[in-house]
């Protein structure tokens, strides 16, 4: 199974989102395995947007992330990188599919309610900057574990 790193951003936060946002990822039979409310330093701000750094809308993506409390959380899952960056819609929320996040509740690049990893490595390095090992609770089967296999089969 694969694991991504996700968090609604503040935006998601204050409009009262977390619930709904959840929702769809929970619909689609990820598990979460991680999840806390956070306040962003300026420090992991930082190393979260390294590869931004420079950029024109840098200096207030990090403003953004640092504007008030996100909700981090690790989701596992079949495919479940690419799979909830599809949930998520793609960065611009105008050229997002109907039917994703961003289209559905966003209008801005920047406040675009959710932050998704990209990729397996960036998966990896932003877990364990917002999570320690201990935090991560896989002592639980979700109710699709039950019924379907590693590899996509049906329990009887
Ligand atoms: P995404 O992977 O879709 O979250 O997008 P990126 O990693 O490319 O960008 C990270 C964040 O920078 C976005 F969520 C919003 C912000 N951003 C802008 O504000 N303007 C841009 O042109 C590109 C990104």
């Amino acid at each position: 199974m694969e694991r991504t790193f996700v968090a609604i951003k503040p935006d998601g936060v204050k409009r009262g989102l977390i619930g709904r946002i959840i929702q769809r990822f929970e619909d689609k039979s990820y598990k979460i395995v991680a999840i806390k409310m956070m306040n962003v330093t300026p420090e992991i701000a930082a190393k979260h947007y390294e590869e931004h750094f420079g950029k024109p809308f840098y200096p207030e993506l990090i403003d953004f992330i640092t504007s008030g409390p996100i909700v981090a959380m690790v989701v596992e899952g079949r495919n479940a990188i690419k799979g909830v960056r599809h949930i998520v819609g793609s960065t611009r929320p105008d050229e997002a599919d109907v039917g994703s996040i961003r289209a559905d509740f966003s209008s801005y690049s920047t406040t675009n309610l959710v932050h998704a990893s990209d990729c397996p490595d960036s998966a990896e390095r932003e877990m364990h900057l917002y999570f320690n090992d201990n935090e991560l609770c896989e002592n639980y089967k979700t109710m699709f574990e039950l019924i379907i296999d590693d590899h996509g089969g049906f329990k009887q």
